[in-house]
């Protein structure tokens, strides 16, 4: 398959010894340089994209943003922007996002991605799909050589009703590929439920996923099936904060 035309732009050095919580916000804050006063945002879910979330909600209380509206992908999100008094909105008030800055469970070579471990993929791929950019910010342990590689969950959001229907479909879909499909449960042992309302069926390879756009295709095609955490050619940009550096790589 032919790579795409990705290349790193530049590797700023970081000190030494710091903690993930200091990478990410490192990524974080090299993100938000590409917000400018006047954009229609995407906020991101999860740690990383938290601290996007609370860079912007400084900047503008600063003064040094104005005239932003952010459109959050979870309830989560919405939270945290409304404390920081970031103006909001939704997907159908702005349906054309000028960017949107969020964090990944998986960054492969092509700057494909697996999302949603945290569970907000359905309002991410939508409002992401609607960005003109989409920029993702991620520490190292991120990094894959191939989607599904790291053996943690890759998940598929799947309407409740048919819920079983759609494990054993996903099951016997990769059984070649050593995969074990899984209900998410929350803290309580109960099905964990999205902020659609829906339930996740996580998917657990034991090798690296042989071909990510068929099994997108594949995933995507059964009935129930509302999403799924494969997020294929749709970055724009990604930065990596690591032991060596922050790496911002562009398409
Ligand atoms: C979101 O948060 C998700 O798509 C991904 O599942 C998760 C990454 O979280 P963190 O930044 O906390 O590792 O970006």
């Amino acid at each position: 398959r032919r790579r795409p035309a990705v290349a790193p732009i530049r590797a700023l050095s970081v000190p030494a010894a710091l903690a993930q919580d200091d990478l990410k916000k490192l990524a974080a804050v090299r993100a938000v340089e590409y917000v400018s006063s006047g954009m229609v945002l995407g906020l991101g879910t999860g740690s990383t994209a938290a601290f996007v979330v609370a860079e912007i909600g400084a900047l503008l209380s600063s003064g040094k943003l104005s005239d932003i509206v952010g459109v959050p992908t979870s309830k989560r999100t919405y939270e945290q922007a409304l404390s920081l008094g970031i103006p909001l909105s939704t997907l159908d008030a702005h349906p054309r996002i000028d960017l949107a800055i969020d964090g990944a469970d998986e960054v492969d070579p092509d700057l494909n991605l697996v999302k949603g471990r945290g569970g907000a993929l359905l309002r991410e791929k939508m409002v992401e799909a609607a960005s003109d950019k989409f920029v993702v910010v991620a520490d190292e342990t991120k990094l894959v050589t191939g989607l599904g590689g790291s053996g943690l969950a890759m998940p598929v959001e799947v309407v409740q009703f048919c819920w079983k229907y759609n494990q054993i479909r996903l099951q016997e879909l990769f059984e070649g590929e050593g995969c074990e499909a899984k209900l998410r449960l929350d803290g309580n042992g109960k099905p964990y439920v999205t902020d659609n309302s829906n339930y996740i069926v996580d998917l657990y390879f034991k090798t690296p996923i042989k071909d990510a756009t068929a099994a997108g295709k594949e995933i995507s095609s059964f009935e129930g099936v509302v999403e799924h955490g494969l997020f294929l050619d749709m970055a724009t940009a990604v930065i990596i904060a690591g032991k060596d550096g922050v790496t911002v790589t562009a398409k």
